[in-house]
């Protein structure tokens, strides 16, 4: 299916050594994504949901932070969980306006300058891919997740999820330009004080990313 698993559990020898970390009664989950071809991906996004859990949405309040700057979108991949209130904070001397067509969140901010902070919150689970009507070559994307237990690869592909309560877990990787289907890494199993290795392979279907500045006519407003 594309999807190759390998999970390996150091627990018995961290046990063995660690006497005093009894304390933190929490595994972790370190992921290591690559493509199909075994090139490190990074910023895919990995999560791990809860099995038997519904989705589980961010205290009120929480905010992440989506930067547009010398015409670009900072960063290009931003998950946030259920329930983050995003601020939209414009760097540059010239105005912008934020929009997503997508079935997640449909939103489109006034059109606005540095002085002022547009905000969304994003309620639903899923991928809203970010625009901008004055830029077109301007592209990102917030990816909403139900769980408080994700984080993004590094550019080896190599993440870590850290203070995971024990007990089973659905892991799942996303990634923008992933075929379908992709990302599926199965159940598992994390006990106290356990460290549980996934590796997942992605098949991209396109290599799509945010353009620079002046690849499409426009002017600034
Ligand atoms: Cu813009």
């Amino acid at each position: 299916m594309g999807t190759a698993k390998a999970y390996s559990v150091r627990a018995s020898i961290a046990a063995a050594c660690l006497v005093f970390a009894a304390s933190s009664q929490a595994g972790t989950l370190n992921a290591h994504v690559t493509t199909s071809d075994g090139t490190p991906l990074p910023a895919a996004v990995v999560t791990a949901m809860p099995v038997g859990q519904g989705a589980i949405a961010v205290k009120a309040g929480a905010k992440a932070m989506m930067v547009q700057e010398g015409k670009q979108f900072m960063p290009f991949i931003l998950p946030v969980q259920l329930g983050t209130t995003v601020e939209f904070p414009n760097r540059d001397p010239f105005r912008h306006q934020v929009y997503s067509f997508s079935p997640a969140k449909t939103f489109e901010l006034k059109l606005y300058g540095s002085s002022v902070v547009g905000t969304a919150t994003f309620d639903k689970e899923g991928v809203v891919p970010l625009g901008c009507n004055i830029h077109d070559n301007m592209l990102a994307y917030i990816y909403v997740v139900g769980t408080p237990y994700f984080a993004s690869t590094e550019p080896n592909g190599e993440t870590k999820i850290g203070q995971l309560p024990a007990g089973s877990y659905t892991v799942k990787v996303w990634h923008p330009n992933e075929k379908a289907g992709q990302g599926d890494a199965g159940t598992v199993q994390i006990g106290a004080n356990d460290t549980v290795d996934v590796t997942v392979k992605i098949e991209l279907k396109r290599n799509r990313t945010q353009r620079k500045p002046g690849a499409v006519d426009e002017n600034d407003y």
